[in-house]
């Protein structure tokens, strides 16, 4: 089975996608999520200037070798960009394998060790009371595991707070793909922060009890000294995890954190290769893996990833925020489903018009995701739906401190 033809299409219902689409001499048609939010063009020209042209003629079934061919054949490796665009070339490959093979893709990567993998949906409040309200309309919604992001008294707009979050729905508008051609941008006050979040676990622990697990993103914004302090300061409230408490070029700064906290910790939606994970894993530095499939390399590397993960006890804790596309989400889910160490699911739900451009057939019932058992991974690209929203600029803001320090997002 050759690969005939390559298409990179880029498309934008609502936010932008950048999906890899192959097709095979037996007309089967395989799709990867090559999406990196605010940079995509960088990817789709990636994939139509240097890897499409590589692919055409190729064995379809040569999964491992093309992946090395085009990570070791590029000399210039890792980097967000190659690996979104490798990602799409490898999951595409994969969906080809499992659907010529009639099975989910799940089954190809050992078979089901679980009913469905738990989800964590994002609740949010610009205050106490409409955070309470989110939760709320989370569980009535099916969620079992909640994160919880709040707005800062004296700060305008705060990462991971709806601008609507009244009425508490789980659709996601907090992080605009504004389609602007400059970024928005924000202000930042880490004291103001780390003396506010602390309370509101405690409100929202009274309220709801201690089993419900939350969980928390810092967003990369606190140095190692305030992590650790933040830590600390929420071990009362039993959090599933601290995600990206410090910024994640950094693996010393973790170590500094681990010090003083038993604060699970979560890290990695910004890194593209294992390797930024070992020297975290091997000195144990952090609980759970954050990557995505989209961006780390595909099916292919983050099953290593994952392995390699388990070996130190550490579990699977997926990136899936809207900017995944559904055929990066479908990947995680069917790893989800497969992998012994997994952890937890990210999941927001998708707008309509994005579920029209990808028809997607996994589900989510009492808390659970599963994949489906669609041959392959159970997506499908409408490119007449996909070809009515056009690409149009769109960032994500930028911080700056008060006194106008540009300072982490
Ligand atoms: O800000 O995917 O845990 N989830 C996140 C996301 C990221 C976006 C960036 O494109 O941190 O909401
Ligand atoms: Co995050």
């Amino acid at each position: 089975m050759r690969i005939e033809s390559v298409r990179t299409v880029v498309t934008s219902p609502g936010r932008n996608f950048v999906t890899l689409r192959i097709t095979t001499s037996d007309g089967i048609t395989g799709l990867g999520d090559a999406t990196l939010n605010g940079r995509e063009l960088a990817v789709a020209a990636y994939l139509t200037e240097h890897v499409e042209p590589l692919l055409v003629g190729r064995d379809a079934g040569r999964v491992e070798d093309t992946w090395q061919y085009l990570y070791r054949g590029a000399y210039w490796r890792r980097g967000p960009v190659t690996m979104a665009a490798l990602a799409a070339v490898d999951t595409a490959l994969w969906d080809i394998k499992a659907q010529a093979a009639g099975m989910p893709l799940y089954e190809l990567l050992g078979g089901a060790s679980r009913r469905g993998a738990l989800a964590y949906g994002h609740a949010s409040g610009r205050d106490v009371p409409e955070l309470l309200d989110s939760i709320r309309a989370h569980l009535d919604a099916g969620y079992r595991a909640i994160r919880v992001q709040t707005g800062i008294p004296g700060l305008d707009s705060v990462y991971g707070v709806a601008a609507s979050a009244a009425g508490g729905g789980d659709r996601y508008d907090y992080e605009p793909a504004r389609r602007t051609a400059l970024p928005v941008e924000e202000t930042w006050d880490t004291r103001a922060y780390l003396r506010h979040v602390p309370t509101v676990f405690e409100a929202v622990r009274a309220e709801f009890g201690p089993e419900l697990p939350l969980l928390h993103d810092g967003h990369h914004r606190m140095t190692p000294i305030q992590a650790a302090k933040l830590g600390k300061s929420l071990e009362p409230y039993d959090l599933f995890w601290l995600e990206d408490a410090t910024p994640g070029e950094d693996p010393t700064a973790l170590r500094l954190i681990r010090q003083h906290t038993t604060t699970p910790l979560a890290i990695g939606e910004v890194f593209n290769s294992v390797h930024d994970y070992t020297p975290l894993l091997q000195e144990r530095l952090i609980d759970y893996v954050r990557s995505a499939v989209t961006h780390t390399g595909g099916v292919t590397a983050m099953k290593k990833l994952l392995d390699l993960a388990a070996v130190y006890g550490v579990k699977s804790g997926m990136h899936g925020p809207t900017d995944i596309s559904p055929v990066g989400q479908a990947a995680a889910l069917h790893l989800d489903l497969a992998i012994h160490n997994f952890g937890i699911q990210e999941y927001m739900r998708h707008s309509p018009d994005t579920l029209d451009v990808f028809r997607t057939s996994y589900t989510f019932a009492d808390g659970l995701l599963h994949p489906s058992d669609a041959p392959g991974l159970g997506v499908t690209l409408d490119e007449e739906a996909a070809a009515r929203f056009p690409y149009a600029p769109a960032y994500l803001p930028v911080n700056r401190l008060t006194d106008g320090t540009v300072h982490d997002w």
